[in-house]
């Protein structure tokens, strides 16, 4: 029988950081890739005082590691991890722990649970963020399965993972995919901030003329404040970071076209599926899209008018009101993933504890801020809190700085600056805290060709009214 703590399977960068990060804390690893190549040049990079001990075969793996047995599967999600799984399967027995780190979608991940448990081994979904020098260092670990399963390997993960303000980022936060689940809607919200970021800088860059270093300056003040977190002192770095060759801001110089795929897709996608409002996560995924038609782009500059892309207002005037829209977007955005997950834990019977999900988030993950500290406690306080917004200190910020956040969203429009996160979250707030929308004209449209009838504010009960013979 052997003696390894745990094994991971997959050593692309996040397998071998996570590998090392275990070993550091004192386990000993088992290690195993397809490729041979890569188990073999990764295992030399190290010292051989490293607890790390490499199979080049599956069946060897397993045998290396102590009962129960503790794999984490560290590949491709999709395809790949299934094939893995089921090459797995009949190595294991009853009682040994299979973890999938992936991002997996959460319909794969309730899948592969269920199939796990009927051979009675535990299955653990994880949602793992942090990057590559988070999985080394300390990542946010989002655990989804079983108790049992969870406590067996909870001492281990807990201490690989961040040390945040509230403890270690590591926690099960619900059955069966609910790790997974809230790693997509981390994603979601990843995907949002970003491209406000973004916006936030062109309309400095292009809206205020202002340098590279000038906005880095911002971003820097800006993360000395509220804003504290991780994407705004990335932000302030790349901006800061010039080319090698020697042209200039290296931002300049990058191609304007970002892929989407897996989490931030599917996370609209589920957004859809619950009926649920996350517009601007919605909103930044589809500029991501639009930012991929670069020729179509480049052709319909030639032929749509707009104005010229100056924003009018003074910079030091127009400085403040981009604060106060950078952080109202923030937390709506922030607001509508919590939301999302609340929706999804009433439909999905995952029981999440949004304060605990909150204090995950709080350190080695993308988006770990300042802000998720107040947010913590707000669900603390009343954990089925609708939005966000709606709880102190989010109310009062948004009462302070929302006439700020309409005046530049204004003014970008005005300047033919696109803002689509941003337009997106002031729409979203007007639209949610508007007592009476014009939804009763459509109701009525519905009515008038389709007779899908309506009801009245004066009344119970259903109307229908023959529309073509009004007069
Ligand atoms: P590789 O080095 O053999 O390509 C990220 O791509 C990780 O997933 C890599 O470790 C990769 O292994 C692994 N991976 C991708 N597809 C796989 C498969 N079908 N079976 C096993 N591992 C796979």
């Amino acid at each position: 029988m052997g003696s390894m703590d745990i094994g991971v399977i997959g050593l692309a960068v996040m397998g071998q950081n996570l590998a090392l990060n275990i070993e550091s804390r004192g386990y000993t690893v088992a290690v195993y890739n397809r490729t041979e190549a890569r188990t073999r040049a990764f295992i030399e990079s190290q010292s051989k005082s490293k607890a790390i001990e490499a199979a080049y075969d599956i069946e060897s793996f397993v045998a290396l590691l102590s009962r129960p047995r503790k794999v984490l599967l560290m590949v491709k999600s999709g395809a790949a991890t299934d094939a893995l799984i089921e090459a797995l399967l009949p190595l294991l027995e009853p009682g040994d722990i299979l973890m999938d780190g992936g991002n997996a979608h959460y319909s794969d991940t309730d899948r592969r649970y269920a199939a796990a448990e009927r051979l009675g081994l535990h299955y653990l979904g994880i949602g793992i963020s942090g990057g590559e020098t988070g999985a080394l260092l300390g990542p946010a670990i989002m655990v989804g399965g079983s108790l049992s399963g969870y406590e067996q390997v909870a001492p281990l993960l807990e201490s690989l993972a961040a040390v945040g303000p509230h403890g270690s980022c590591c926690a099960l936060l619900g059955p069966r995919s609910a790790g997974h689940y809230v790693k997509m809607i981390h994603n979601g919200i990843e995907y949002a901030l970003m491209q406000a970021l973004c916006e936030a800088y062109d309309l400095m860059h292009r809206g205020l003329e202002m340098s590279a270093d000038e906005m880095a300056d911002v971003f820097g003040r800006w993360n000395d404040a509220e804003l504290e977190s991780y994407l705004v002192a990335i932000t302030e770095k790349i901006l800061r970071q010039q080319d090698p060759e020697g042209t200039g801001p290296l931002v300049e110089m990058i191609l304007d076209t970002a892929a989407q795929k897996g989490t931030g897709k599917w996370s609209s996608q589920s957004a859809l599926d619950l009926g649920t409002p996350s517009a601007s996560i919605a909103a930044a995924v589809f500029a991501r899209i639009t930012s991929s038609l670069k020729a179509e782009r480049s052709a319909a500059e030639m032929l749509l008018a707009g104005p010229h892309p100056r924003l009018s207002m003074r910079r030091d005037e127009a400085l403040d009101a981009l604060f106060s829209t950078l952080l109202l977007a923030f937390l709506t955005v922030y607001g509508q993933g919590f939301r999302q997950l609340q929706d999804a834990s009433q439909d999905r019977a995952y029981a999440l504890d949004l304060s605990e999900v909150a204090r995950v988030w709080m350190a080695g993950c993308i988006i770990r801020a300042r802000l998720l500290v107040p947010m913590g406690k707000a669900f603390a306080r009343q954990p089925d809190l609708a939005y966000l917004l709606l709880a102190e200190p989010f109310q009062s910020l948004w009462n302070k700085h929302q006439a700020s956040f309409r005046s530049m969203v204004a003014c970008a429009h005005e300047a033919g600056i696109p803002v689509p996160a941003m337009s997106s979250a002031l729409n979203f707030v007007d639209t949610y805290r508007t007592a009476r929308l014009p939804a009763n004209l459509l109701q009525a449209q519905r009515d008038y060709f389709g007779a899908h009838t309506y009801q009245r504010i004066d009344r119970d009960g259903i109307e229908h009214t023959n529309w073509e013979q009004v007069r």
